[in-house]
């Protein structure tokens, strides 16, 4: 690997780390024009088992680099060549060092034999290698393998890392440590796509204070939410349907019905009048495909209803519900909503969804925004029905008015037809018979 050559320009070589054929460079430390000291690192490495530092055998001045960070390299590789600054400096007392002569400027040694220096031969496997690391901004810092994938785990640039409290300004454990400390203490940037987590606050400080654990279903439920929220353009639109007439209905349904009989609720009908409007606009009974390239429209249609149980939300899938009756639908979702509150829904019940329908008409309300329950396109919202004075042209008259809120991935859904969509479901339910057609 050395070779000796009175010329002054070396070449800085990959040296045997363990008879490892493929060796990954994670930073390459120098660059063309950087004066070099004996010892310097020159780049990091990690095969499959370690991560190593590779110092330079030379002082000099660095003529050119052939690797970079991401590249896999073998033993014997040219790492760069380095114009030896110094007739006394050249490594005289190393092994590897090249036989020191005058450097010339780098401008005018193009054409110099070279010397081959190892350079690493002093390189020392520090600490298991288990993950692919991404390349650093940190080339500049003084820091040991170890400190660096200490800060790469922690996701700290360590060319951030100013101050190293080390011998020569080298960056420590402790010194990451504390950079970690001040960035919390200074409103912690950049987790979720870059974006400012909320600060840690002790709340102890104004008061007593209990930490509950949250269910796995709400943990999920929250990740899933997030995930969403960040990935989908969502607009809600509301608008108001007259009830009335469907709820005179209704009600004369359930009265024939025994009192075994599960008692049929407004939000079968409102299925009914969403897979209706599904068939009138096919883009809201499909699902963007992942490379957002294309529309997958389904020809079947199964809808959402988000429960509210005990440990958070979740949404059983009716399926089919083109094929069933109010009152099939009624039982069904009595049974799955029964299943999902003592937490023994499977997973197959709650997949294949089109469209999801989050009621919280049995609580309350006036109006709220959905989240979309990605891939698919769109979620209705219900809130509470009420008595409104309506103007039918001639007077005010009491109407029962149920709100709606449909909220859609603005990618696939164009606020127009969103607002003609929900027009559909408004007359659906305000005059049943069009489900008969
Ligand atoms: N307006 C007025 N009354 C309503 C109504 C509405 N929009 N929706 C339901 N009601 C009435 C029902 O008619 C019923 O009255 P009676 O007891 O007199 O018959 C009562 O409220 C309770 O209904 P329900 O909620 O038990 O039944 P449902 O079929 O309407 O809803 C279910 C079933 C499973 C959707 C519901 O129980 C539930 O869990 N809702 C919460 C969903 C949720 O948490 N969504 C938020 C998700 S965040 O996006």
């Amino acid at each position: 690997m050395t070779d000796n050559n009175k010329s002054g320009l070396c070449e800085i070589k990959v040296p045997d780390v363990g008879n490892v054929p493929s060796i990954d460079v994670v930073e390459v430390l120098i660059k063309v024009g950087d004066v070099i000291e004996i010892e310097q690192t020159v780049a990091t490495v990690e095969t499959d088992k370690a991560s190593m530092e590779l110092p330079s055998s030379v002082a000099g001045t660095v003529k050119e680099v052939f690797i970079k960070a991401g590249d896999k390299v073998s033993e014997g590789a040219l790492i760069a060549t380095v114009i030896v600054a110094d007739a006394g400096q050249g490594g005289a007392d190393k092994p590897a060092a090249p036989a020191p002569v005058a450097a010339p400027p780098v401008d005018t040694a193009p054409k110099a034999p070279v010397v081959e220096v190892p350079a690493a031969p002093a390189a020392k496997a520090v600490t298991a290698a288990a993950e692919p690391v991404a390349a650093s901004t940190g080339g500049k810092a003084h820091a040991s393998p170890s400190v660096r994938l200490f800060a790469r785990e922690l996701g700290v640039d360590i060319g951030k890392v100013s101050a190293g409290s080390g011998r020569k300004g080298r960056i420590l454990k402790d010194d990451v440590k504390n950079f970690v400390k001040k960035v919390m203490a200074e409103g912690a940037p950049a987790t979720v796509a870059g974006i400012p987590s909320i600060p840690a606050v002790d709340f102890s400080v104004f008061g007593e204070t209990e930490v509950q654990k949250l269910s796995k279903i709400k943990r999920l439920t929250g990740q899933n939410l997030t995930r969403v929220w960040l990935n989908l353009p969502m607009v809600t639109y509301h608008d108001e349907a007259d009830i009335t007439d469907m709820e005179a209905f209704r009600n004369a349904l359930n009265a024939e019905k025994g009192k075994d009989e599960v008692k049929v609720t407004g939000l079968m009908f409102i299925i009914k009048a969403l897979v209706a409007g599904m068939r009138q606009f096919p883009s809201f009974n499909a699902s963007l495909s992942s490379d957002g390239e294309s529309l997958i429209l389904k020809k079947y249609f199964n809808i959402g209803i988000a429960v509210d149980t005990p440990n958070g939300l979740v949404v059983p899938v009716l399926r089919d519900v083109d094929t069933k009756s109010i009152s099939q639908l009624a039982a069904e979702l009595a049974e799955k909503s029964a299943k999902a509150r003592l937490g023994k829904l499977m997973p197959a019940d709650m997949q294949g969804g089109c469209i999801t329908i989050s009621s919280l008409g049995g609580i309350g309300g006036t109006a709220f925004t959905p989240i979309v329950n990605a891939p698919e396109v769109a979620i209705l919202g219900v809130t509470r029905a009420k008595m409104q004075p309506v103007w039918n042209g001639k007077e005010f008259v009491p109407r029962l008015m149920l709100p709606l809120d449909l909220t859609y991935d603005h990618r696939v859904i164009d606020g127009a037809e969103g607002a003609r969509f929900m027009a559909a479901i408004r007359q659906n339910l305000s005059d049943i018979r069009r489900l008969l057609l």
